[in-house]
């Protein structure tokens, strides 16, 4: 499955460098059956305020840490600039989004910045899990991944590779023709598209 290209976006907080367990998955799943895969990590782009780790050294959770010591700054680069120009060099067949809540607003301008591409969309992780309902709303989102991903992914970009039918993939909810398929049922999504 070489020729199956997925990017996968690691939406994180400024300078929380901890790789999440999710993406590693994922990624060395994805790689097993054969597919391309590519990381956008938004850590190291300058896109808040101020760091997780200031925030939680302000609420007292944790001592103070100097970034600038272990040469770790963030990037100057605009994280949307940066996002759009890998995938227009890229040219994913997926897009794959891993975000909580409070990325999950970053995570969608990413998406809506490469709208135009038509590439296909998907979004997986806690916030997904448990919002999906909310996600899969978004035009710019064609695909919600609800709980475990690691299968569900890897039978999603098999089939998309194959051109076969994508709507019956478990944990996997798909928006296709203003339907939206289920594992529960189908539904119209009048307002949504
Ligand atoms: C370990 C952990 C941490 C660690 C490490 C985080 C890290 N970056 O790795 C630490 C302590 C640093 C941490 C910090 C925070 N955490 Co935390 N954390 C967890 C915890 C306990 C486990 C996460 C995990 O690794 N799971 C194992 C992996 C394998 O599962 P997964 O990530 O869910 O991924 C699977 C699926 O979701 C899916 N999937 C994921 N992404 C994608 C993408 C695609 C395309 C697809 C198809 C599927 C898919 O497939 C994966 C494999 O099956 C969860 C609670 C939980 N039980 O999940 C909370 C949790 C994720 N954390 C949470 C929060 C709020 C935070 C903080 C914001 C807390 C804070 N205020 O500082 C920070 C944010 C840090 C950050 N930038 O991520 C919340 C998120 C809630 C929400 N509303 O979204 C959770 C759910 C806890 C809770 N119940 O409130 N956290």
């Amino acid at each position: 499955m070489k020729d199956f290209k997925v990017l996968l976006i690691n939406c994180n907080t400024m300078l929380d460098t901890l790789v999440t367990a999710g993406i590693g998955i994922l990624s060395a799943s994805l790689k097993n059956t054969g597919c391309d895969v590519r990381l956008f990590d938004t850590t190291f782009f300058r896109t808040a305020e101020r760091t997780g780790d200031e925030a939680r050294t302000a609420a007292l959770q944790v001592k103070k840490t100097n970034f600038k010591e272990f040469g770790i700054e963030p990037d100057e680069g605009d994280v949307v600039e940066e996002f759009v120009k890998v995938v227009e060099s890229y040219k994913p067949d997926l897009i794959g989004l891993s975000c909580i809540e409070v990325t999950w607003p970053l995570g969608l301008e990413l998406l809506k910045a490469v709208r135009h591409t038509g590439i296909p969309t998907i979004v997986g992780g806690a916030y997904a899990t448990f919002g999906a309902d909310i996600i899969i709303r978004q035009p710019a989102v064609d695909m919600v991944c609800i709980g475990e991903g690691e299968q569900a992914l890897t039978e999603l970009c098999q089939k998309m590779r194959a051109g076969e039918d994508i709507t019956a993939i478990h944990n996997i909810w798909i928006k296709q023709n203003h339907l939206l398929y289920t594992r529960i049922g189908i539904f119209t999504t009048s307002g949504a598209s």
